[in-house]
């Protein structure tokens, strides 16, 4: 078994991972690995290549600060595009030197002797070992599919693809299929299956709220602005960024700031449905914002199909070739897209990370909830970094933006930290649960409480733990220097220094 000893271990090769290879690049820490399962750059926009897959924000805040793109051929681009630019990214700056592809991380522990991460690996099957004086961990909250609990599925002997592991290879055209769920991913997958099922089934347990999708190709005279024009991009940036947070601000604690959000929603639903029963089933009966808010042009259209049912019964099982509803009706079906999300609150990830003690983040998080510091180090946890940790996920703008934010925080803990030689940091815990009491104090305020819905935006105690519950701003500022007192440091020598 080989062993590989670096100073920064990095877990993931998304926007993540990559954007701290490049900050750590840049800012002189040269002695680091990127350790990622896939085979190549992207993470989730590597993972999510169903038809329709796109982000539902713009281009051009949808992109680093640092490597913007003039050529985004759309003003919401898709995955194939937002792909390509990671990983025209990670070669401009060089990272896939120091990567290891088709790497997965079994486990990783703190060895509190050696004052280390050590890191059990199988590179291409062949089991190893990383050991690493920091650990960061990007490999994002929407990376663990998760398959829904229904009875009989696993008896159902058709062709069964979750939105984020899809097939494709396999020729949907012409068959039976349902898919189930009405989230982001299948407000997007649905409209392209309409046009080529034989027959389309979409299971919805709860009706969201979607807005139009202002979508359009950029003409080549905008591009070539973009290109030439010194700081446009920036402006149309801050453009996006701040009208992003200005409806934000509005929408998380003052839902009658909301009215216009759900008037806009209601006029898609007229638009879209002849019907009047089916309008009455996509009408939502939860507060605007208390789910991601979606958009779309093509969903209520696609629903109005003739080739395409909506069906509300609570599926009660799956059969080897059908889905039977609570209304006691069998669906015969050849395909089942589920389109159910992901771990988030509860990803098996969680189990693998052991912290001081050999105390999982499982066991932590299920005792004291989905906590941390800045959304960033976790008590327990020394000399981690965890991206898009707890409380710094988003649903009207940007997470690039958040982990910007983390990297700055990131960079400014190993300066400090390495400077002072530092060779232990661990979040004060009093520190942590002050934080987190504030949070939650501004978070029992908000829509994602008090809007009436359910969501994987709450954990299973009910406390919304992924969302910032504020200004994307405020973040920035508040992770803009490490600040050591937080942390108990120890300059204690470990026997491999
Ligand atoms: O997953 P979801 P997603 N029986 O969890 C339903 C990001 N994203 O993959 O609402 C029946 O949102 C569930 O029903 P309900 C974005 O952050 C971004 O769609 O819980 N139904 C729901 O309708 C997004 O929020 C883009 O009642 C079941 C659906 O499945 C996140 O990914 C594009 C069920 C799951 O929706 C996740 O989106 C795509 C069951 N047992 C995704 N279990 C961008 O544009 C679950 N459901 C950037």
């Amino acid at each position: 078994m080989t062993t590989h000893d670096v100073e920064i271990a990095i877990v993931g090769a998304g926007f993540s991972g990559l954007g701290a290879a490049i900050r750590l690049a840049q800012n002189g820490f040269d002695d680091y690995v990127v350790l990622d399962r896939g085979a190549d750059f992207g993470g989730t926009w590597r993972d999510n290549t169903y038809p329709g897959a796109a982000c539902d924000v713009p281009s051009h805040l949808y992109s680093y600060s640092f490597a913007q793109n003039p050529g985004w051929s759309r003003s919401y681009s898709h995955q194939p595009e937002i792909h390509r630019y990671i990983n025209g990214v990670a070669d401009e700056y060089g990272i896939g030197a120091k990567t290891w592809f088709g790497t997965e991380v079994t486990k990783a522990a703190w060895n509190e002797e050696e004052r280390r991460w050590i890191l059990d690996i199988e590179r291409d099957g062949t089991p190893g070992q990383v050991r690493a004086r920091h650990l960061v961990g990007g490999v994002g909250p929407l990376c663990e599919p998760n398959l829904p609990d229904i009875d009989g599925i696993e008896d159902f002997a058709g062709k069964m693809v979750h939105s984020a592991r899809w097939d494709d290879d396999y020729d949907y055209a012409g068959k039976r299929i349902a898919v189930i769920g009405t989230g982001a991913s299948a407000i997007q997958i649905v409209p392209q299956l309409g046009k080529i099922a034989g027959h389309l089934d979409v299971y919805q347990r709860t009706a969201p709220w979607i807005v139009p999708r202002t979508e359009r190709p950029y003409l080549p005279v905008e591009n070539w602005a973009f290109k030439n024009i010194p700081g446009l991009q920036t402006l149309i940036r801050g453009g996006i960024y701040t009208a992003n947070e200005s409806i934000a601000a509005g929408m998380t604690y003052a839902p009658k700031a909301l009215k216009p959000v759900e008037a806009l929603s209601r006029a898609n639903i007229f638009k879209g449905i002849r019907d009047p029963q089916l309008r009455a089933k996509v009408t939502p009966t939860f507060a605007v914002g208390c789910k991601r808010i979606l958009k779309s042009n093509e969903w209520y259209p696609t629903l109005d199909r003739d080739n395409v049912d909506l069906i509300t019964d609570p599926i009660s099982k799956i059969t080897a070739d059908a889905i039977v509803t609570a209304d006691g009706q069998e669906h015969p079906v050849d395909v089942i897209v589920v389109a159910t999300g992901f771990h988030v609150t509860d990803s098996p990830v969680f189990e693998t990370i052991h912290g001081v003690g050999g105390r999982t983040l499982k066991d932590v998080w299920d005792e004291g909830g989905m906590t941390g510091y800045k959304g960033t180090f976790i008590h327990g946890f020394p000399n981690m970094a965890l991206l898009i940790g707890p409380s710094t996920g988003l649903g009207h703008t940007s997470m690039v933006y958040m982990i910007e934010s983390q990297l700055n925080y990131l960079i400014d803990y190993l300066k400090k930290t390495t400077r002072a030689g530092v060779t232990r940091t661990e979040v004060r815990q009093d520190v942590q649960d002050r934080y987190t009491a504030d949070l939650q104090d501004k978070l029992r305020r908000s829509v994602w409480v008090n809007g009436g819905c359910s969501s994987w935006y709450k954990d299973a105690n009910g406390n919304i733990t992924v969302l910032w519950p504020g200004f994307t701003f405020n973040f920035r500022n508040t992770t803009r220097r490490f600040d050591i007192a937080a942390y108990d440091v120890s300059t204690d020598p470990a026997p491999a220094d």
